[in-house]
C-alpha cells in the first residue's frame, strides 16, 4: 500500500518497452498480411478484406464456402466496397454474386442476415425478376447489378 515505489516504476517502464516492441511487430506482420490479402484477387476498404479464390459455382455453394472459411459472400454497402469487388470481377473476368437475395419477399432485396440492402447499384431496367426465377444478384463488370437465377455460376467473392 502507499506511494509507488522506483522499483515498482522501473518495472512498469520494462513492462511499457516490452509492449512496444511487441506493437511494432505486431504491426509489421498485419502490414505484411495485408499485402497478401491483396495479391492478387483481394482488396481492402476500411476493415473489410474482399477476396476470390477463383472458383465457381451456383449461390449455395459459394454462400456455404464462404461462411466454412469464416466470412460471407461479399456484401456491399456502399460505392467503395461495390468498387472492390467490381475490380475484382474485372480482373477475374467473371460476374460474382453478392450476399444479397430477395428470396424472402420477392422485390425485396435482403443481406444475408435478413437487414434490407443499405446501398444498391442496379443496372437500368433491373431487377426485372426474369421468367419469375431471379432471386440472387450478380455484379458486371461495369459494377452494375442484375437479378440472376441463384441456380446460375458466379464467381466467389467472399468478404472477412
Ligand atoms: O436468364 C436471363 C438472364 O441471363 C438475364 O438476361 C438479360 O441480361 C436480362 O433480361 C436480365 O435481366 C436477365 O437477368
Ligand atoms: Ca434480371
Amino acid at each position: 500500500r502507499g506511494a509507488i515505489g522506483q522499483t515498482e516504476v522501473n518495472l512498469m517502464k520494462n513492462q511499457v518497452t516490452a509492449l512496444e516492441g511487441q506493437l511494432k511487430a505486431l504491426q509489421a506482420s498485419f502490414t505484411k498480411y495485408q499485402k497478401v490479402a491483396t495479391f492478387p484477387g483481394g482488396r481492402i476498404v476500411g476493415n473489410k478484406v474482399f477476396i476470390t479464390s477463383g472458383y465457381e459455382g451456383n449461390f449455395d455453394d459459394l454462400k456455404q464456402r464462404c461462411q466454412q472459411a469464416g466470412g460471407q459472400l461479399a456484401s456491399p454497402r456502399n460505392s467503395a466496397e461495390n468498387t472492390a469487388i467490381k475490380d475484382i470481377v474485372v480482373l477475374y473476368q467473371k460476374s460474382a454474386f453478392l450476399g444479397i437475395t430477395d428470396i424472402q419477399t420477392e422485390g425485396t432485396f435482403r443481406y444475408l442476415n435478413g437487414e434490407t440492402i443499405v446501398y444498391s447499384n442496379w443496372q437500368a431496367g433491373e431487377p426485372n425478376n426474369d421468367h419469375n426465377q431471379e432471386d440472387c444478384v450478380e455484379v458486371y463488370s461495369s459494377g452494375k447489378w442484375n437479378d440472376k437465377s441463384c441456380g446460375e455460376k458466379q464467381l466467389i467473392i467472399c468478404e472477412f
